[in-house]
């Protein structure tokens, strides 16, 4: 028996930068996620260390002007710019009734501050979310998921400087004339709140050249914030009865223990790592306890007049997340520390771990689901939610991915759980659909998809597609609404 509505819309997501590739095609600039470098040989204490959590002007600089792809892999990704429709085809067999994909803002406008648009960009977005509707697909649209024209941080400084958000805006107006009527969901930021997490991906700053570090993240974050809200406002205005959305990396967490200490640190840490941008884009204020947040990081946001109206005035109309894992809150340095989505967190003794130490956690995702929706009464979307593991072909070329399975499993169960407790929940979109360069690690063996792809972390390989088990099992989920996991 199925707890999922009838319209209920299972999809699948993957992000522009992550998956297509082309990177200095159809007329695209430079943005932030080409310059992010990976080494294939490094061994795992290298790949931590070198995750580039803060980017540094090194790094940055070498980037730049380098023209080897092998060593950038958002350059090359999955090629998914040149194998959308085969993609597609695969995924309109799955079945899916709605894609998450973002928009590559380079290639709409190269360097961020063009007199005109870049039209070949424009088409390859018309031509793509056409073949999603021709394929029995609505479209989920992320405006920006982290990938961000560099020349707006050379010239301009990037989100600090207030006046990205007029071209931001500019970008999104030609957004909403170009492919207004191709889109059914508009997201302007994926995950607002990795800027705290990831100062590189979330608001472009690089680490050794500022200060104050807390100041630039929450300055940058209150820019996006307020870009967040206008977005929604030009949205309605051009496109009346557009659904836009906001959306968090959702850091569920639990106290530790019943001690009053640890149960105050798990309502702070969801607060300061969750609510406090949720609360903004879905209130439409600032909320009462991100005075104190501001006042222990040592932090002013600067706003200018009229930014509380603006706020106020444009919340969104639902709200979307991203859910793989949960932590734990506590002082007691004595818990063991494990990895999570763009942070790390003291280990729950009763959860297991994936292959990147991520807690695996599906009753969270019940308890997440009914805390938004009983804090908002907002509809609610599930933006992204896997397992990234490496799987391997075995001898017949079969991926028999049944931890992917257990883990889409249950946690779909919790969602049918969240429906049943009165939860109103859109849709859900699959993270990583097909297999994608990994964002926080930016490892091809890190895959999420029910759909392998044949490229090795260096970028050689057939990049044919292949059907993991997890493919039927999906498609089967979807065929019933749900009803047959
Ligand atoms: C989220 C990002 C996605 C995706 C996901 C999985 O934070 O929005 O882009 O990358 O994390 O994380 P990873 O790719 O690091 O395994």
């Amino acid at each position: 028996m199925s707890h999922f509505p009838q319209n209920f819309l299972w999809g699948g997501a993957i992000a522009a930068s992550q998956a297509e590739g082309a990177w200095n095609e159809g007329g695209k600039g430079l943005d932030t996620q080409d310059l992010r470098v990976f080494d294939a040989d490094w061994d795992a204490a290298q790949r931590r260390k070198n995750r580039d959590i803060n980017m540094t002007t090194e790094r940055f600089e070498t980037a730049l002007t380098a023209q080897d792809i092998e060593h950038y892999p958002f350059r090359w990704g999955i090629d998914f710019y040149h194998t959308y429709k085969q993609d597609l085809a695969l995924m309109q067999e799955l079945g899916l009734k709605i894609f998450r994909t973002s928009i590559s803002w380079a290639r709409i406008y190269p360097n961020g501050d063009d007199a005109q648009p870049n039209e070949e960009g424009i088409r390859y977005y018309v031509d793509l979310f056409t073949e999603c509707h021709k394929r029995g697909m609505k479209v989920f649209a992320t405006i920006l998921h982290y990938a961000t024209p560099v020349n707006l941080i050379t010239k301009y400084g990037g989100w600090k400087n207030r006046q990205m958000i007029d071209f931001y805006l500019r970008y999104c107006k030609t957004l909403y004339e170009r492919l207004g009527s191709l889109v059914d969901y508009w997201l302007p930021f994926n995950e607002i709140n990795c800027s705290r997490f990831n100062p590189w991906n979330g608001c472009c700053l690089i680490k050794d050249q500022e200060e104050n570090y807390d100041q630039a993240i929450f300055q940058c974050t209150h820019h996006q914030l307020v870009a967040n809200a206008l977005a929604v406002k030009l949205c309605h205005e051009m496109i009346p009865g557009s659904m836009v959305g906001g959306m968090i990396a959702r850091f569920t967490s639990y106290p530790a223990t019943c001690d009053p200490d640890d149960v105050m640190s798990g309502i702070l840490d969801e607060n300061y790592k969750n609510y406090f941008y949720t609360d903004v884009m879905a209130r439409g204020y600032y909320p009462a306890y991100s005075r104190r947040m501001f006042r222990e990081l040592g932090v002013t946001v600067q706003m200018e007049p009229g930014d509380e109206e603006i706020l106020r005035e444009n919340t969104v109309d639902f709200l979307s997340f991203s859910y793989y894992m949960s932590m734990i809150s506590t002082n007691n340095k004595d818990y063991e520390v494990t990895s999570g989505n763009l942070l790390s967190g003291k280990k729950n003794p009763y959860l297991q771990t994936s292959e990147w130490g991520w807690q695996i956690d599906p009753k969270g995702l019940r308890i997440s689901l009914n805390e938004m929706y009983d804090r908002y009464q907002l509809p609610l979307f599930i933006a992204e939610n896997g397992i990234g593991a490496n799987d391997q072909p075995d001898a017949d070329g079969a991926i028999h991915d049944s931890y992917r399975i257990d883990y889409l499993r249950a946690h779909i169960e919790q969602m049918g759980e969240a429906i049943e407790d009165g939860v109103n929940l859109l849709g859900y979109t699959m993270w990583g659909i097909i297999d994608i360069i990994s964002c926080g690690t930016i490892e091809m063996n890190k895959r999420y998809g029910v759909i392998y792809v044949d490229r090795n972390e260096a970028g050689h390989g057939s990049n044919q597609r292949l059907k993991k088990d997890s493919f039927a099992w999906y498609q089967h989920c979807i065929t019933t609404n749900g009803a047959e996991i």
